[in-house]
Formats: structure tokens, C-alpha cells, sequence
């Protein structure tokens, strides 16, 4: 057996344990780990790595035993919890609802090197990689490493038929005599593309076809996975019958290009695949600060290639498929005859349409995708926005702010919610102060409310100073899956908001009464991409609030101003 998962007597056994031991409440993320971990589609991991292995991961991509492992799966935690805990010690690992899922044998604890790890194993210490930026500002600073002994699998509670383990799918491919199974790796909606990609590589292969989207953790901006999951049930009457099988992966994918397409395939040979399709940019996290693209598009075909012998899958390599106007089909780029007219519709064009509500052709989907598409995302009018200022103390944040909340109000097309910093600090977080930790929790609160005020069509004005460009990235993230996210720096100088002083606490701060004073004595982070920057040092607040509503309707959120 390669999952991780204990007897059910040793099950009620272990949680009893469990009671007496030290306990570590797991994000989202560390669950995904744990899920694939205990199902065994991390085979032959037996745990979380500890550090020999962990070092040996990052160093060589092979585990301490000399295994191909190309990521490092490892379980971060607090100092406190980590350096509290010995070799040989037990500690239960427990989902973010609570219950306990499996108990870590500790083997190793040790304070990680996100920068040191992000240039081995992403071969990049830019913060624009997604998992760079996650390592980088990941709130556990410590990794435990040890065996696990499974109790139960997270639960599920979405789109249960469609999920399997590597056992349960193994067992339906000898059910329904499957002995050759490609595998597709995605995460995003499926178009004719694809299909055609799809299609292509079963017949190459001899093989049926395992559609295996990710509906963990993708990048920052993707679609979210109940649109993508509804889009591929449509898509999968496009295929022959009972060829193919829709099953989707709780993985949090790390983004990391070639590293990451040669643990994919070793994840796929783990349920049971015997094929593996590595297209162009595979896992591809598109481009840095310098504007080059973190891995070249068939970096991850290469080094697959090479590790061909030693991964117990073989790999399908495609070129990009385009279509052939001339032809009426798709085709490799490779292979499209000369002077031949290909079609090619980029990512940022279809949003663009999709955004605007406007014609989609017909060569590029199917209609019932993009009507899927059409209901998940409507055009901007009819989405909820969130309006998030940042500035120093006496800017003007909340003067434009309630100026901009009036306008809407007016207009009254979507109820209108102000989360002032000052009003958020009576109400929501009347305990916090105003250290980086504090003030980081803060901005997260206001992200979470205003993620679930867009969600629901609604428009969330957020005034805080938010002086960290970490947590305010993370806040547009999350509040870019549900809708417009538009962010306005107000950028007064200094002296100009010194000299206003409107409640008296810059001239505190000067005399040393109040401490780690924002621009003061402590830092200001100034935003390098908001949607709008203006200063009110000339400008009144009528022309700011103008100029944002302005922004909003070149943008389509509001009609004209
Ligand atoms: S943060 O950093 O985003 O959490 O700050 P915020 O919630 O917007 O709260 C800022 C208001 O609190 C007052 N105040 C301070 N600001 C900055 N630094 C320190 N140390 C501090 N102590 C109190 C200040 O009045 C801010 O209000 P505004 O409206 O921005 O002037």
C-alpha cells in the first residue's frame, strides 16, 4: 500500500492520542499537501521531508534514497510550536475546521531559507513568481519534517463524484479495462484547443484519455475551479464516449515551470497513469521584473526528456496547437503547411471579450464553455468592485473616499460599503496595534470583507494607510477572483501631510509619544502598479473621487460619469 492511512482501529486510537499532544492547525495549502501525502499520489513520500531529504530535493531534485522528487513537500510552522518539539516527539496535524487528519513523528525541525530555497528549486528569487512570493512572505518561519500515519482524508464537500484517490482510480481503469491512460494536466477552462491536443495525444498513445484539472491551489488570476469543473463536464461530451474520465486533483501547484511538469507526471504515474501530456510552458508562471519569462516554453519538455528513463511514465510532448483557417482545423504549429492562415485568440483578448461581452468565435470554443464563462464572469457593469486606497496618516484617504462613496451612492446602481481605516479599527479590529503583524491582520480583515462584499456584486471602498506591499498584493489577489480590484495610491508627501496634521499625531510622533508612527518611524511601501495615483497637495477631493470614477468607467465598471 502507498497511502498513508492507519487501520480504523489504529484511527480511533491515534485520535484519542491525539487529546494529549501538541497540535498544529493547517492552512489550505499544507491540507493539500497532507490530502496527496496521505492518498499516496506523493508516493513514495512517507511524510513531510526532513531535512537530508528536504536539502537533498532542493539540491539535486532526488530525495536523501537517490528517488526522483523534484519539489520540496514541506510542513512550516510556527517557531514557537517547532523548536518545542523534539526528534522522535508526536505532533497532530489538524484540518482548518478542526479535526485531527494524521499525527507527524518529528524527525527534523529547522528554521527554513525561503530565498535559498526559491533560487534551487525555482531558480528565482523574483517575488512576481507566485511561489516565490508565497515563500517569501509565508507567516511560519520553521519546517518540521518527520513520518506520517494518516487518520482520515480532508473532506470534501464539492463535486465529490469527480474525486478520487490514486487507488480508487486505479481500480476503475482495470474496471473498465483501461491499461494504457493518458493524462491532462490543467488549470484552466478547456477549448477546442485542447480538445483537438487531447484528442491527438489518446490516438498517438493508443490510449483513453484522463482529464485531471488541479482544483487546489493555481495561480493568482485564474479561473476559479467551479466555473473550470462545469466547463469541462460540458466539454466532455466533445470526446468519444467512454473514452475518456474527468477526475480532479487537489494539488497546490507551485508554478514552477520544468521542475514542476516532472513531479506532475510522477503524480499522474501514481494514479495509475501510463502517459503524460507536457505541452508548451507547462506550469509556466509567465514573466518577471525584467519582463523575461521565468522558463523558457520547452524547458519543462527538456527536462522531463531527460528524467524519460527514470519516471516510470512516458511523456507526450506537444508544440502549441493553432488553427488552420485555411484547413478549418487544428494543428501543431509545427506542422502548418506554408502561407497557410493560422488564427490565434491570446488569453488577454478573451478575457477582454468575455469582460465586454463580446462575440466569441467559433473556431476557439464551444458554446456551452463560453456561456459558462459568459454567466461566472459577467461583463464589468454587472460585477462587484472593491476601491482600495493606500497612503500615509493625513493623505486625504478618507476625505476622497467618502467623496467617491457619495458619487456612488448617487448613481445607486450597487449598494456601497466604506471600511475607513479609522471606522475598521473601532469595529473590526478594535484589539490590534500598530506592529507589521498587527497591522498585516488588519489589511487582511479589510480584504476579507471586501472579498466578500465584490463577491456578492457589491462595491467596497477600503481606506487604510496599508503600508506593506505584501499584504496588499494578497488582498488583490483574493479580491481579483471575484471581481474588479482597483487600487489608488494617495500619494501626498510627507511634509504636506506633517503640516496638516489634522489630528495632532504626527507632532506626537516627532516628540516620541507615539512609537513606529507611519513615515515617521516607520516605513511607507509606496505601490508601484495602482490603477490610479493621485496627490491632494493642489488637488481637491472632488477631482480625485472624479478621477477614479473617470478610471471606473474607462474600465466598465460604471457607466459614464
Ligand atoms: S494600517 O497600518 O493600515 O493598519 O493603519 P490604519 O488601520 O489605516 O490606521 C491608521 C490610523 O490610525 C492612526 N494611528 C496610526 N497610524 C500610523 N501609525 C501609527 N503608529 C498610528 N497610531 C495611530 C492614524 O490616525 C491613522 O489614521 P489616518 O486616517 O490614516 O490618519
Amino acid at each position: 500500500m502507498s497511502d498513508l492511512l492507519v487501520s480504523p482501529a489504529k484511527a480511533a486510537e491515534l485520535k484519542s492520542e491525539a487529546v494529549r499532544l501538541p497540535s498544529l492547525d493547517l492552512n489550505y495549502h499544507q491540507t493539500w499537501d497532507l490530502e496527496l501525502l496521505l492518498n499516496g499520489a506523493f508516493a513514495p513520500l512517507q511524510g513531510f521531508l526532513g531535512r537530508a531529504d528536504y536539502e537533498s530535493v532542493c539540491q539535486r531534485m532526488r530525495l536523501a534514497s537517490g528517488a526522483l522528487w523534484p519539489i520540496p513537500i514541506v510542513l512550516d510552522a510556527p517557531e514557537a510550536v517547532a523548536k518545542g518539539l523534539s526528534s522522535g516527539g508526536r505532533i497532530a496535524l489538524r484540518h482548518p475546521e478542526g479535526m485531527v487528519l494524521a499525527v507527524l513523528t518529528v524527525e527534523d525541525a529547522w528554521a527554513a531559507d525561503p530565498k535559498a530555497e526559491a533560487e534551487a528549486v525555482l531558480g528565482t528569487t523574483d517575488d512576481k513568481h507566485p511561489e516565490v512570493f508565497r515563500l517569501l512572505h509565508r507567516q511560519n518561519p520553521w519546517y518540521v519534517g518527520g513520518k506520517l500515519e494518516g487518520i482520515e482524508l480532508p473532506p470534501h464537500h464539492t463535486f465529490k463524484h469527480l474525486r478520487y484517490t490514486p487507488a480508487e482510480l486505479k481500480a476503475l481503469f482495470e474496471k473498465l479495462g483501461w491499461s494504457r491512460v493518458v493524462a491532462f494536466q490543467t488549470r484552466n477552462p478547456l477549448h477546442r484547443a485542447h480538445v483537438e491536443l487531447t484528442k491527438r495525444a489518446a490516438a498517438e498513445a493508443q490510449a483513453n484519455l484522463l482529464l485531471h484539472p488541479v482544483v487546489g491551489r493555481t495561480s493568482p488570476g485564474d479561473v476559479d475551479y467551479f466555473a473550470r469543473v462545469r466547463c469541462y463536464q460540458a466539454v466532455l461530451k466533445h470526446y468519444p464516449e467512454q473514452t475518456t474520465q474527468l477526475g480532479l486533483l487537489p494539488l497546490a501547484m507551485r508554478m514552477a515551470g520544468p521542475r514542476e511538469a516532472l513531479w506532475h507526471a510522477l503524480i499522474r504515474k501514481n494514479y495509475g497513469c501510463t502517459h503524460f501530456i507536457v505541452g508548451r510552458d507547462h506550469a509556466g508562471p509567465g514573466a518577471g521584473r525584467d519582463g523575461k519569462p521565468f522558463y523558457g516554453p520547452y524547458d519543462a519538455q527538456e527536462l522531463v526528456a531527460k528524467h524519460q528513463d527514470d519516471i516510470g511514465i512516458r511523456m507526450l510532448a506537444f508544440h502549441e496547437m493553432v488553427y488552420v483557417e485555411d484547413l478549418a482545423q487544428y494543428m501543431p504549429a509545427t506542422d502548418v503547411p506554408e502561407k497557410a492562415r493560422v488564427l490565434s485568440l491570446s488569453g488577454t483578448e478573451f478575457r477582454r471579450r468575455l469582460r465586454e461581452g463580446l462575440e466569441m468565435p467559433s473556431w476557439f470554443s464551444y458554446p456551452e464553455v463560453i456561456d459558462e464563462l459568459r454567466t461566472s464572469f459577467p461583463p464589468r457593469a454587472h460585477q462587484g468592485f472593491t476601491v482600495f486606497f493606500t497612503g500615509l496618516s493625513g493623505a486625504g484617504k478618507s476625505t476622497v473616499a467618502n467623496v467617491l462613496v457619495a458619487k456612488l451612492m448617487e448613481m445607486g446602481t450597487r449598494p456601497v460599503t466604506l471600511l475607513d481605516g479609522d471606522i475598521v479599527r473601532k469595529n473590526l479590529s478594535s484589539e490590534l496595534g500598530f506592529s507589521r503583524e498587527h497591522r498585516d491582520l488588519n489589511i487582511r480583515r479589510i480584504g476579507f470583507v471586501a472579498n466578500e462584499i465584490t463577491k456578492n456584486g457589491g462595491v467596497a471602498v477600503c481606506a487604510p494607510i496599508a503600508p506593506y506591499a505584501s499584504v496588499r498584493r494578497e488582498v488583490r489577489e483574493l479580491v481579483g477572483h471575484s471581481g474588479g480590484f482597483v487600487e489608488v495610491f494617495v500619494d501626498t508627501p510627507i511634509d504636506v501631510c506633517e503640516q496638516r496634521d489634522r489630528k495632532g499625531l504626527y507632532a506626537k510622533a516627532r516628540a516620541g509619544l507615539i512609537k513606529g508612527f507611519t513615515g515617521i518611524d516607520d516605513p511607507y511601501e509606496a505601490p508601484e502598479n495602482a490603477e490610479v495615483v493621485v496627490d491632494t497637495t493642489e488637488m481637491a477631493a472632488d477631482a480625485a473621487a472624479l478621477e477614479i470614477l473617470l478610471y471606473l468607467e474607462k474600465e466598465g465598471y460604471i457607466a459614464r460619469a
